[in-house]
């Protein structure tokens, strides 16, 4: 019995397993219509998942939808968050939500986040997103539960590739040791990962003799098979004295030939004429109003563009990337120029890359892209980034010069302290790419938006850090500190492509800020900018500095434009690439020189702001000078899901946000 009225004790509906089987199916199908109109997403594992899930929230698990936070109903956790639409379409399809309103997934301010968020949708018990993390929840809950003499059961449901997050076993040997048989975990065993198959990446076999020596009562199922999953459900239901995990063998993409096994499935969402075909093969062409679901998440993107656009600041016209003749430029990502970086410089025998699952798309697996030779120094760790980060060290103190990355908040975050006491305490030569860095990461949501990484890198003694403003300057300065930087490093990275505002010749130089002055009207907006190295920049008294760094240079250089075009004001902008060692004379000169200093990041304000205003409340150069000082960047929230570009506007760190802060510190400095 699985839904029911808490209130009666009475069943709302139950299903039998033939039930449960069209159901599932039904499910796949509605999964693969969001992920379409979504544009990004998972399609890959919430195929493999899917039976799973219909068969917890419409059999096994004791659930009310109307009311989710019922104290004895059973809680499922979704460790592997990205799995979110399987999630989602089991809530709708158990009553918690509207089935139809699932299609607003991965758009702005939906309850259907990227990755699951407990504060947007009832029936959503804890937010995830980051890999690994569920199943020490799933420990703290049952322990919670014994305390509270409550008999509800706690699923956890994990990926295979999960597996190799260390924490996994930490809280397995918990709830062995604690002998939690209110906990029955689910692996998703399709034996892919992003990089490839689970045994290639980093093998996680044998799993039944891993968690049975670890105390727990391991069953095994073919996990699309409806009766054997019940059946399975309802005997680890009765398992006393241990846990129970179900591992379930299952295929990634099952139900469409064409993503059944094929690791490009992973994150990807069908397009028009694959969700047709898809819907065909599963024979639900006439059962899914297909054109009704996409028709309703075109007009919630519309109504959420059109209020987004009311909260912009307005100017004389339309500034906006391309929009019109002065603003043409041509965008790449940054991440692509250390693809770049490490594809030129890694015949170099001393480099090793150390690949966590995430390397295509962060572009490290250029480096032995082609060259098979190289492929010995390629060590393929999983996800496993504090693990990883460590080794790397290990590599470093026999002299080699090993470069990690992931996603910012994976590479940054989440092996914190293996960065601060192993990298940088030991102060060892590791390179440390934060990818898909800020808000570049759209519609996956805030678990994947790193916007606190520069705090953590800036504030780690020995540690330098860049932010490359585009994908030509993320090449130099990967070239850099690879090859000429000897100490912990970070260089953070875009995911989403942003202008190329600098060329082969513009000046790098590590350490030291670039000055960038608008100059002429040009067809093609970089050519109407000058830039020099800040040491070699004539003070001209313009009215007011903006600083800089990563993708926010060319917002500033907009900025910049809409400043002169609208207003008459001359900006020097300052790119500061180099966050740390940061180029105090250059922040100085400017404040002195102009009086006014707003900075942009595409961050939690103070990465950058702090520590200019603290070098200038600490300037005896600037006692007794007037100084107007305005910070742009994230205001002490999370993101949301959302185009990249969207989420620039909704997080207030585009161009027209740093104009409209300078007019209003100018009509100050004018008083
Ligand atoms: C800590 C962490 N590292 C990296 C990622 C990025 N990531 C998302 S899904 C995934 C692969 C997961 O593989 P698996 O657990 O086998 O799931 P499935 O193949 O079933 O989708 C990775 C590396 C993440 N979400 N969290």
């Amino acid at each position: 019995m699985a839904l029911i009225d808490s209130a009666t004790g009475k069943a709302i509906r139950d299903y039998s397993i033939e039930q449960l089987k069209d159901a599932a199916n039904l499910m796949r199908g509605y999964d693969l219509v969001t992920l379409c109109a979504a544009g990004s997403g998972h399609a890959g594992g919430t195929l493999s998942i899917m039976d799973i899930t219909a068969a917890l929230y419409l059999h096994v698990a004791q659930l009310d939808p109307k009311n989710p936070n019922w104290a004895d109903r059973d809680r499922i956790l979704w460790s592997a968050g990205h799995k979110a639409p399987a999630l989602y379409v089991g809530l709708g399809f158990a009553g918690f939500c509207d089935i139809d309103d699932v299609v607003t997934l991965r758009k702005l301010h939906s309850r259907f986040q990227g990755h699951p968020h407990w504060l947007k949708l009832p029936g959503v018990e804890v937010s995830s997103g980051s890999l690994g993390q569920g199943l020490s929840v799933a420990v703290g809950m049952a322990l919670s539960a014994r305390l509270d003499e409550k008999k509800h059961k706690i699923f956890c449901l994990m990926g295979d590739g999960e597996q190799q997050e260390g924490q996994v076993w930490e809280a397995a040997m918990e709830a062995g040791h604690f002998h939690l048989d209110n906990i029955i975990a689910v692996i998703d065993v399709n034996r892919l990962q992003i990089d490839g198959w689970v045994k290639d990446v980093m093998e996680v076999q044998p799993l039944d003799q891993k968690y049975a020596a670890f105390g727990w009562e391991v069953l095994h199922v073919d996990g699309h098979d409806m009766k054997q999953l019940v059946e399975a459900f309802d005997k680890a239901k009765t398992v006393v004295g241990k846990p129970v995990v179900i591992l379930a063998d299952t295929v990634k993409g099952k139900g469409v030939s064409f993503m059944e096994n094929v690791a490009g499935w992973h994150g990807k969402p069908p397009n028009r004429e694959e969700l047709t075909a898809s819907l065909k093969e599963l024979g639900l062409t006439e059962r899914i109003p297909v054109e009704m679901l996409l028709n309703k998440a075109k007009s919630y993107q519309a109504e959420m563009t059109r209020e987004l656009e009311a909260k912009m600041p307005r100017f004389s016209r339309d500034f906006w990337w391309n929009a019109g003749d002065a603003m043409k430029v041509k965008m790449e990502p940054t991440r692509k120029g250390f693809g770049k970086s490490l594809a030129e410089n890694g015949d170099d025998e001393r480099i090793v890359c150390l690949g966590m699952d995430i390397s295509g798309s962060i572009t490290i697996s250029d480096f032995y892209a082609g060259k098979p030779e190289r492929k010995k120094r390629w060590i393929s760790m999983g996800i496993a980034e504090q693990s990883a980060t460590a080794a790397a060290v290990g590599f470093a103190r026999e002299g080699k010069l090993p470069v990690i990355g992931s996603y910012a908040t994976f590479s940054a975050a989440r092996n914190l302290d293996q960065i601060r006491v192993s990298v940088c305490y030991g102060n060892f030569n590791v390179l440390i790419a934060g990818a898909h860095a800020g808000v570049s990461v759209g519609p996956d949501g805030a678990t994947h938006q790193a916007l606190e990484d520069l705090f953590a890198m800036t504030g780690m003694p020995n540690m330098s850090v860049v932010v490359p403003c585009d994908i030509v300057e993320a090449r130099k300065a990967t070239t850099h500190l690879l090859l000429k930087h000897v100490g912990p490093k970070y260089i953070r990275l875009a995911r989403e492509a942003t202008p190329i505002v600098t060329d082969e010749k513009t000046p790098f130089v590590f350490g030291k800020a670039n000055v960038i002055r608008l100059r002429k009207d040009a067809p093609d907006f970089v050519d109407a900018f000058e830039t020099c190295l800040a040491d070699d920049y004539k003070n001209e008294s313009e009215d007011l500095s903006i600083i800089a760094c990563g993708p926010m240079v060319p917002e500033a250089m907009r900025a910049a434009l809409i400043l002169k075009r609208d207003y008459g004001y001359e900006t020097r902008v300052l790119n500061m690439h180099t966050l740390k060692p940061i180029d105090a004379e250059a922040i100085i000169r400017a404040a002195h020189d102009t009086g006014v200093v707003v900075t942009a990041e595409e961050h939690q304000i103070g990465a950058l702001a702090w520590r200019v205003s603290g070098l200038l409340t600490e300037s005896k150069q600037l006692y007794g000078k007037p100084l107007i000082t305005g910070a742009i960047g994230v205001k002490d929230r999370f993101g949301d899901s959302g185009a990249p570009w969207e989420l620039v506007k909704e997080l207030e760190v585009s161009a027209e946000h740093i104009a409209q802060k300078a007019v209003e510190l100018m009509k100050v400095k004018k008083r």
